[in-house]
């Protein structure tokens, strides 16, 4: 193991796997004393054996359908995952991280159920194999890991700066000396993921450690195509606050004091460190790959550099272990990794009727949000306290950020700007000063970074309630947002991630641009776990978001540009314990002829043009559309035999599809009238005001198609 005192790596150049001599044996080894070679030993062999009998016999009969060797990854990984023995250890892993897996725990029955899709496995048939999660056995809590390359970074750096809450603002004194770990391979260098994670662990000197295991190739791109020259730690030799660690991944000793040195520079609270490990590739990226794009040079080369092979010469040279004594041990895993076999196969397939299940909350996650630690909060009401202060909606959202704050000791705010200015909105003005820079933050300026973090802060027990600026903006965390809503899902309800997250969307009371207006619910509503509300008045924004700050779902909290501060959006403050259920639409106009349904500013647009027809027309304000009241509307309807909805979000494919579709299909026999939609063309909302009244829906506009309807 190579570091420098200046925090600026020395290269290994082409000596990457080099020996260790007498002196790196006798050399420091942190807080961690020598590893049980004996355990190390098992689980390289285990692991070893694991990838043999599936590359062998699995994946050539079919019985698994993706099959990832970590053969060359395992005593790097092994050596990390039997360092992770404090309690609150974490960490983000990826598709080739078994080894670690199997060091935290994993047992090689649950390894082979996983890949063969047998009751059993930890996602329950449910994920990829190899994309593993696992709460705390006795090491690291796993992340509920991503097939996207990039994305374990953020998460993990999310439950850093959650230890850190933990200790500071909580009091957890037990916590201290705990870390986060994120495991990825060179080419996950150069994702977004990777930065944004760099970025947050160097800015706030969190406990992290990032582990990058450096096998010269991402499938077949070599590693000089993600960092210059392929190596990030040289690169990254001028980064601040960032120890940085190189060593090979095989030398049993030399990677072991990397290890030891590197987690004891970040248990000690100097900040995050990056070690950069050497390891070989020995199969294919998957089982069907056949390495077409290496030269017979650099296959020899990886296969000189085996770490089992190197183990095994250094526990014979040290011994430790003589070499019957490891092929006996070789033989008795082979033995148990068979045995481990014929149970996963004999186990069931995973039960059919379960597989919508946990796509919301149903019932206490093992991990994640605030219900598995019972954070304890008053109760709510579903009634609204009469005679309070009139508030605007901005009001509305600080007032219940505020007084959820209060009440709940694990909630935080942040995001760009929330912080000293109090959001560009100005929805979180004066927060900071009265509940203190640790509960509302700003942050580093990536989207990706604020979702990301938050899914690690979740599933640590807090609360994150990110802004995100502007609905166009959020497009930068779409990989962890779509993330997010699967999680509880895929890990078979193992894990969950409440979160609210809080966009502006829409166009301002005035004008508008293609990047400060966008409304995009339906792209939202198409994802999977997420629940949205998008509420019209500030009575409503006050009992949604508290219902949302109170449940146990992702929730996007969607608040209109142009209704945050607008007299249009003021009612009577409904008071601290007011909660309003999702999926409750509001009837504004009651009328039996037509029923228009919609949400966000277009409420008052539609309520403005109904005036005109005075008992005619129903209107509704859906309020939430996922879930949304489709009870309400399909009495309604059935009622007027006539529907049109109407929404700022543009056309096609919109939200208006889907509730349509809904009628047709549920009320086709009492339809008097063709469905009719009402949205923004299918066009970016534009500059000039002229050409944005062009494409947005009018007042006149929905007058004169409900006149078409009432006439139909
Ligand atoms: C966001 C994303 N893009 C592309 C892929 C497809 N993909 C899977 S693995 C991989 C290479 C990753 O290489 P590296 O990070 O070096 O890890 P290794 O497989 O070498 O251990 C790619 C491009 C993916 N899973 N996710």
């Amino acid at each position: 193991m190579i570091k420098s005192e200046t925090s600026k790596p020395v290269p290994l150049d082409n000596a990457a796997f080099q020996e260790v001599g007498s002196d790196a044996m006798a050399a420091n080894l942190g807080g961690l004393g020598e590893p049980d070679w004996l355990e190390v030993a098992r689980l390289v062999l285990l692991s070893r054996k694991i990838d043999q009998i599936e590359e062998e016999q699995l994946a050539p009969q079919g019985k698994m359908k993706l099959q990832l060797s970590s053969a060359g990854h395992e005593l790097a990984q092994v050596l990390l995952g039997l360092s992770l023995n404090h309690p609150w250890d974490a960490a983000g892993i990826y598709y080739r991280s078994r080894p670690f897996l199997l060091a935290s725990g994993l047992s090689a029955q649950e390894a082979l159920a996983a890949s063969l899709a047998r009751t059993g496995s930890p996602s329950e048939g449910r994920d990829v194999g190899v994309v593993f999660s696992m709460p705390r056995r006795n090491r690291a809590t796993v992340l509920p890991t991503s097939g996207n390359v990039g994305t374990q970074y953020t998460p993990a750096a999310g439950w850093a700066q959650a230890l850190q809450y933990r200790q500071r603002v909580l009091g957890e004194k037990t916590i201290a000396g705990a870390v986060a770990v994120a495991a990825g391979g060179d080419g996950s260098v150069a994702a977004n993921g990777f930065w944004s994670a760099v970025t947050i662990a160097t800015t706030l000197k969190l406990p992290m450690l990032f582990f990058i295991e450096d096998n010269g190739f991402g499938i077949s791109v070599p590693s000089d195509y993600q960092t210059p020259h392929g190596n990030i730690a040289t690169n990254l030799a001028s980064f601040g606050n960032l120890e940085l660690v190189e060593a090979s991944g095989t030398e049993p000793l030399q990677a072991w004091q990397a290890i030891a040195s590197s987690l004891d520079h970040v248990r000690s609270g100097k900040g995050p460190c990056l070690l950069k490990v050497k390891v070989p590739r020995l199969s294919g990226h998957i089982f069907s790959d056949k390495q077409k794009y290496k030269s017979v040079a650099q296959l020899d080369d990886d296969a000189a550099h085996d770490p089992l092979v190197k183990l095994k010469e250094f526990l014979h040279a040290a011994n430790i272990l003589a070499m019957p004594q490891l092929d006996e041990l070789e033989q008795n895993i082979e033995r148990d990794v068979k045995e481990a076999l014929v149970a996963a196969e004999k186990a069931e397939p995973p039960p059919r009727a379960d597989v919508l299940k946990h796509m919301f909350f149903e019932s206490d996650p093992i991990q994640g949000g605030l219900r598995p630690e019972k954070a304890n909060l008053p109760s709510v009401s579903n009634i609204p306290h009469s005679g309070g202060a009139v508030i605007d909606l901005r009001e509305a959202i600080r007032c219940t950020l505020e007084q959820e704050m209060r009440e709940n000791e694990r909630m935080i705010v942040f995001g760009e700007d929330v912080g000293a200015l109090g959001g560009i909105h100005g929805v979180t003005r004066t927060l900071q000063d009265r509940l203190g820079a640790d509960r509302v933050f700003d942050t580093s300026l990536s989207e990706e970074g604020i979702i990301g973090r938050s899914i690690g802060m979740a599933v640590c027990g807090l609360l994150p309630v990110p802004e995100l600026q502007f609905r166009k903006y959020a497009d930068a965390a779409h990989e962890q947002i779509t993330d997010v809503g699967t999680l509880r899902w895929r890990t078979a309800g193992k894990f969950a991630a409440p979160m609210v997250v809080r966009i502006p969307v829409g166009c301002g009371r005035k004008n508008g641009d293609p990047w400060h207006s966008m409304s995009g619910e339906a792209i939202y509503a198409h994802l999977l776990g997420w629940r949205i509300a998008i509420p019209s008045n500030a009575e409503d924004a006050v009992g949604l978001l508290r219902t949302a700050l109170r449940g146990d779902d992702p929730t996007f909290f969607l608040e209109h540009r142009a209704l945050l501060v607008n007299p249009l959006s003021e009612r009577n403050d409904p008071g601290d314990d007011f909660c309003l259920p999702f999926g409750a639409a509001a009837t504004l106009t009651q009328g039996d002829r037509l029923t228009v349904i919609t949400w966000g500013e277009m409420v008052y647009r539609c309520v403005e043009a109904a005036e005109s027809f005075a008992g005619l027309v129903t209107v509704l304000d859906l309020r939430t559309i996922v879930p949304w009241d489709q009870e309400r509307v399909l009495e309604s309807v059935r009622q007027t035999g006539k529907a049109l909805v109407v929404h700022e979000d543009t056309l096609t494919a919109g939200f208006a599809g889907e509730i349509i579709a809904t009628i047709a299909s549920e009320s086709f026999d009492t339809l008097k009238a063709p469905l009719e939609r009402l949205c923004t063309a299918d066009c970016p909302i534009p500059y000039d005001v002229g050409l944005m009244a062009q494409v947005v829906p009018s007042v006149d506009q929905i007058r004169s198609k409900i006149e078409y309807l009432l006439a139909y």
